[in-house]
């Protein structure tokens, strides 16, 4: 009787996870190797619907409505802060994540400052945000010292007038964008004093005549093909469209520069809904992730650091090796980082923000 009992009890649970044997991820753009989607998918069995996003105020507005249906999201550490503060995540079951053991420590006691604990979320990867470059087009501009690595280039009204002929994007991410703005004029760049960060608007704005687009994935590509000679965008990102370039062999030299002034450095946290529909699965993707091989893989090919020590090994010398992905200490000395607005310097920073990409 137990022995039937037993068995009645597996076959219901068998057919639950039959039933639940799909994962939803929601992950930024160009942020992985499609082949691992595969592999996750034959490895373990289970379905993914892979969705993406490049904007972390998209992925917040769905966070903070609920229902998003996903069960696995990668918001950066501020925004995971603030939305850990609301509700939206459940804690990680650390007994489903044993390759937890592969992270590395260093990421986790910084991005502990937005997870307490690293309670809710592991980091997926991490990285800068600079100025992407054609190089070619820009010294033929602005001549053979133009400030390609100064946040002069992008924020000195009389260089982006010359620029603006061959091409300009700014990332569409106000949290990012007016902290870079603040650092270009010696203010903290994580000022939450609204008299401080109304100083960026006139910066932003002496400028905004000259930027082709407000857009945080376009800029891969538009780089590469050699339609705009300027984006102030994420390190990786960058770098991608260098790589593209230089498979379409079409001459057009990309490179990526940290600004001298200071960098922004954030930390993409992947952290599971409270509503999640199968956080069990959630559990297997995120612990797929961690595996040392397949983090390598996804750095490889994205040029992005992460934050799994045992990955490293694994690492391709371009990636490994380049201060600008994994950075030295020098360059790690000019890093900051940000913390959450409170909900109404928020509100400030979004009102600026439409007035400066609406230009008025
Ligand atoms: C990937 C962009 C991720 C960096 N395309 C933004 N946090």
């Amino acid at each position: 009787m137990k022995n039937l009992m037993l068995s009645t009890t597996a076959v219901v649970a068998l057919a639950g996870a039959a039933l639940a044997d799909e994962v939803r991820v929601y992950n930024w753009s160009d942020y992985i190797d499609e082949d691992l989607l595969t592999k996750f998918e034959e490895e373990t069995g289970i379905d993914l619907i892979y969705d993406v996003f490049d904007s972390n105020e998209v992925l917040e507005t769905k966070m903070l409505a609920g229902s998003s249906g996903y069960d696995v999201v990668v918001p950066s550490g501020t925004f995971l802060q603030r939305q850990i503060s609301a509700g939206a995540f459940q804690k990680l079951d650390a007994s489903k994540l044993p390759n937890a053991e592969n992270l590395w420590d260093v990421v986790e006691a910084r991005t502990a400052q937005y997870d307490p604990d690293n309670a809710y979320s592991i980091n997926y990867m991490w990285g800068t945000t600079g100025i992407g470059v054609n190089v070619g087009k820009v010294q033929e501009i602005l001549g053979e010292d133009a400030p390609m690595g100064s946040l002069e280039l992008v924020f000195n009204p009389e260089n982006m007038e010359k620029l603006q002929a061959c091409g300009v994007h700014f990332l569409d991410a106000p949290t990012e964008m007016i902290p870079a703005a603040l650092k270009f004029i010696g203010e903290d760049p994580d000022s939450h004093d609204p008299d401080v960060i109304a100083k960026a608007e006139p910066i932003l704005l002496g400028v905004r005549p000259y930027v082709t687009k407000f857009h945080s994935s376009e800029y891969i590509n538009a780089l590469a093909n050699g339609d705009i000679c300027v984006a102030f965008g994420w390190s990786g990102d960058i770098l991608q469209a260098r790589d593209r370039a230089a498979e379409a062999e079409n001459g057009v030299e990309i490179a990526y520069n940290a600004p001298s002034e200071g960098a922004l450095m954030w930390f993409d946290q992947m952290a599971i809904p409270v509503d999640a529909p199968n956080p069990e699965a959630a559990h297997v993707f995120l612990n797929f992730i961690m595996d040392a091989q397949n983090m390598a893989q996804a750095s490889n090919y994205v040029y992005y650091a992460n934050g799994n020590e045992a990955s490293k090994e694994f690492l391709v010398e371009d990636v490994i090796g380049d201060p600008a992905i994994y950075p030295d200490e020098a360059t790690l000395e000019n890093l900051y980082t940000t913390t959450p607005y409170p909900a109404k310097v928020q509100r400030t920073v979004t009102r600026m923000w439409t007035k400066v990409k609406s230009g008025t």
